[in-house]
């Protein structure tokens, strides 16, 4: 037993469980909290943002390169709510994050204190917070902390990983009870979920019966550790291996059975073999409209006829998109290895020896796609296509460097265009792809991965949303390099508008007065401004090696690259259900067929 305030029961209990760093912005709600990390025994390393909201996406970026969770923290009112975009992120890619915030005092809510929603319903808050995490946990009083923090990192760390928020009110951080902080390993499940080995038998015979199996790779995946397996089943099997947004890095993209990304801006290599597929086994992948072309048969996936084993942790995932003939629900690692296990070599040998035709149309297919591929990525022109500076980004980066992609065309270009090697060193703010991402997450990441090269690829949109970081990263002194595609505007969201409508409406940075000239701020100026060092890139001849000297110069460096307005976005692969207005008559019509095709009822 301990005397400890509800702050100094937070911080021993993070400390405890493994936290490094907590990451936020003080206010009032959260004074006497944050005042606990200066206690002996409490003291919890506290990385200061500009944004509430990145530090959010700290966390997340920190958990999705190392697989350690972080914490984060929040003043209430406009504090806890800059939060809500950072943790639904999380939500959707089921990425664990620890998030406390303050709460008005249990004997003031409702009153209408500083900062609180109460017109519904007093200290309102936590009902917004609940849609966007796995769990919201109240304190009511200080002495039922401890059971709260366990409860929280039992829910953040099992099953279906996910963030959690925990509201501790302004009146509980400061009173005092005597506690135990108890050990996790005795609150946690020990071991992972074992799969029916029924269903084992079945998925196994149904690869061993394929004529052309493709494995999908989703994140998953990655969670689970299962990169080794996946890759070992494939060569057992002869399957090819497609991957999802955030299953990118499951298998090394230069293994001859890896043939990229599904879906709508995946690869023509990836969308055409696994359209073919008579048996798709996927790994902890839920099929969204992105990564399976809005369902569009033979666009990505042809479910039926194919047949999908289908292995998730999360039941709601079996059966939600596709018919399964195997739903699998449990490790995706354990589940791959139990596969593994009981094909034998003999029946491995047999299944192979039938793969000599699927094999030549998978080096086929990626040599196709390597052809569409290589003008756009080796193009000398300027300003730059998307993908030159992508191109020599991978030449001058460490085989096992991370690198984030922010949204808009750099995130689809980054999937296409910048093979990786290993899991956990392609992330992508992924299904919910919010813009002011990749910058704070790689800060996150660097932090989790400091011996590792971490470089942010972001459009100048995606960049304006979380400029204010760049101060984050020097004052930490966080040697991330950050990567800005500068084309004046929201060029993805332009070519979205002209493809769909016709015309565009606020996407372009243009002057509005005057001779309506491109608008940009000078990126690489305003960077240097904030003490990092920067560089603009015009010309081809210097792009790698200003990379590079990015790389090698010690500490928080962007580089700023100016790519053509009218430069192709990411190469569309695959096929996505938008509709477009009545009175676009001829688009109404390519729509109408395309969701003629759709599978997912
Ligand atoms: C917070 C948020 N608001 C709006 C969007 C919609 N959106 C997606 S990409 C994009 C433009 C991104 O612009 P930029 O980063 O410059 O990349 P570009 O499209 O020019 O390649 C917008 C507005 C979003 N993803 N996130
Ligand atoms: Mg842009």
């Amino acid at each position: 037993m301990m005397r400890l305030t509800g702050g100094q029961i937070v911080a021993r209990a993070l400390k405890e469980y493994g936290i490094d760093y907590v990451a936020g912005v003080p206010g009032h709600g959260i004074w006497s909290l944050f005042d606990a990390f200066l206690e002996t025994g409490s003291q919890i390393p506290f990385i200061q943002v500009m944004h509430e909201q990145s530090a959010v996406h700290m966390a997340d970026g920190y958990y999705r390169a190392s697989g350690r969770p972080m914490a984060c923290s929040t003043s209430i009112g406009p504090g806890a709510t800059n939060t809500i975009i950072g943790l639904a992120t999380c939500y959707t890619d089921s990425i664990p994050a620890f998030y406390v915030s303050g709460g008005p005092a249990t004997h003031m809510k409702g009153h209408g204190v500083m900062q609180e929603i109460e017109r519904q319903q007093e200290n309102a808050f936590p009902r917004i917070s609940e849609q966007v995490t796995k769990r919201v946990y109240k304190a009511g009083r200080v002495d039922e902390l401890p059971f709260i923090m366990h409860r929280a990192f039992n829910t953040m760390l099992s099953g279906r990983l996910g963030p959690v928020h925990v509201e501790v009110p302004m009146d509980i951080q400061t009173e005092a009870a005597d506690v135990v902080i108890h050990p996790l390993e005795q609150r946690m499940a020990m071991g992972l979920a074992y799969p029916d080995p029924a269903a084992v038998e079945r998925a196994a015979a149904l690869l061993l019966s394929a004529e052309r199996p493709v494995i999908v790779a989703g994140g998953g995946a990655i969670a689970a550790n299962a990169s080794a397996a996946l890759t070992k089943l494939a060569e057992k099997v002869g399957a090819a291996v497609t991957s999802t947004w955030n299953g990118k890095g499951a298998i090394a993209e230069d293994h001859s059975l890896a043939v990229g990304a599904v879906g709508q801006t995946g690869t023509f290599s990836g969308n055409t073999i696994t359209a073919g597929a008579d048996v798709v086994m996927s790994v902890g992948c839920r099929f969204t409209d992105w990564s399976a072309s809005s369902y569009r048969k033979g666009a990505s996936f042809s479910i039926p006829p194919g047949k999908l084993i289908h292995i998730d942790l999360d039941h709601h995932e079996i059966g939600k998109n596709y018919p399964t003939e195997v739903g699998i629900v449990a490790d995706a690692r354990v589940t791959l290895e139990a596969i593994l296990a009981s094909i034998s070599k003999e029946q491995s040998a047999r299944a192979l020896a039938r793969r000599e035709r699927f094999h030549a149309d998978i080096v086929a297919a990626k040599a196709k796609w390597e052809a569409m591929l290589a003008p756009r990525r080796d193009s000398h022109e300027t300003p730059f296509t998307l993908q030159r500076p992508l191109g020599a980004l991978r030449k001058v980066m460490d085989r096992d460097g991370i690198i984030l992609a922010g949204s808009g065309n750099t995130q689809g270009a980054v999937k296409q265009t910048f093979p990786v090697y290993e899991p956990r060193t392609h992330l992508t703010s992924g299904s919910f792809s919010p813009m002011g991402w990749a910058v704070p997450a790689a800060l996150g990441a660097k932090l989790a991965m400091p011996d590792r090269q971490v470089v942010a690829v972001v459009g100048d949109g995606d960049f304006m949303m979380s400029l204010p970081e760049m101060g984050t990263a020097v004052m930490n002194g966080i040697p991330a390099v950050f990567v800005v595609q500068n084309n004046r505007g929201y060029m993805s969201i332009r070519g979205g508008q002209r493809k769909f409508l016709g015309r565009h409406i606020a996407s372009e940075f243009n002057m509005h007065k005057g001779n309506g000239e491109p608008y940009s701020a000078n990126i690489a100026e305003v960077a240097k401004n904030f003490g990092m060092e920067a560089w603009k890139v015009e010309q081809s001849d210097q792009l790698e090696n200003t990379l590079k000297a990015a790389l090698d110069c010690g500490g928080p460096a962007l580089v700023e690259v100016s790519t053509s307005r009218d430069a192709a976005g990411p190469f569309v692969t695959g096929w996505w259900d938008f509709p477009s207005p009545t009175y676009y008559e001829k688009e109404q019509a390519d729509y109408a067929e395309g969701r003629r095709l759709e599978q997912h009822f």
